[in-house]
């Protein structure tokens, strides 16, 4: 069970953060009412929130999934693959350390980004993507493997339609796993039970379970109903102007 979610508020400046997605420019009351809808819906879910103000020399600081990878004891603080964000994770160690005893943190040359790391109980999906590197990827293992997790390397880096990972692929309890089509056959996915997500429902494989609830993205019926069938409890959530920027359900916030 999560208890605690940390959030930060879009700054006024969200629209100039990186993006590859060709959606347009996001409209700034749009990005606040779409980020509020998700801090009720964290709330609704039993969470107590600590909401961050903005950030704007950061433009993407509200996807704050990808400064840290929690786990049951410890907060490893990430250094990220994109220069323009490098200030993000120093901002949030203070915050982190007043909830963790032990704090951790990816070193150079080690890249490496929270959303292409993929919980699934004791295991975790590491991703190589084009933010996160080698060298990231095996600091983190070791740390898991320390902490009794074991991990495995998945690669994404010829996959040019996800940022991260988690853009591909979500763990949602129950030993299952959202996926997008392309990496359904992945052999290190053999031992669960997947849901496949393809065509123009591939942004929603990005969905994240919390405690009752899965939030996905609204708009995308096809996965809401598949997710229904199998006794999952969705919670739909606009995300359109998150999208424009690349960013998902579960970069907008770190639970635990
Ligand atoms: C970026 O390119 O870094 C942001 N515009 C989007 C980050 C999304 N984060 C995530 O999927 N974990």
């Amino acid at each position: 069970m999560f208890k605690h979610a940390i959030v930060r508020l879009p700054g006024s400046n969200f629209a100039q953060g990186l993006t590859t997605a060709d959606l347009g420019v996001p409209r700034y009351d749009q990005v606040l009412q779409q980020h509020a809808g998700y801090c009720d819906a964290l709330q609704a879910c039993g969470l107590t929130l600590t909401t961050l103000d903005a950030d704007t020399n950061h433009p993407d600081s509200t996807f704050v999934e990808d400064t840290a990878v929690l786990t049951a004891r410890s907060a490893v603080l990430t250094r990220l693959g994109a220069r323009s964000r490098e200030g993000e994770v120093m901002a949030m160690r203070p915050i982190l350390r007043g909830f963790f005893s032990t704090t951790v943190e990816i070193e150079a040359p080690g890249t490496l980004d929270g959303g292409d790391i993929c919980e699934a109980e004791q295991h975790f999906f590491l991703g190589l993507s084009h933010r996160t590197n080698e060298d990231g990827a095996r600091q983190l293992a070791a740390h898991l493997g320390r902490e009794g997790y074991s991990s495995s390397v998945v690669d994404v880096r010829g996959m040019n339609n996800i940022l991260h990972l988690k853009s591909g692929v979500s763990y949602i309890g129950d030993q299952t796993l959202v996926v997008m089509e392309e990496m359904a056959d992945h052999e290190m996915f053999a031992e669960y039970a997947l849901i496949p997500v393809g065509g123009e429902e591939s942004y929603a494989a990005n969905c994240i379970r919390v405690n009752e609830r899965v939030l996905v993205a609204a708009g995308y019926p096809r996965l809401r109903d598949e997710l229904v069938t199998r006794g999952f409890h969705p919670l739909e959530l606009e995300m359109s102007e998150f999208q424009k920027m690349d960013g998902g359900l579960s970069c907008l916030s770190l639970r635990f």
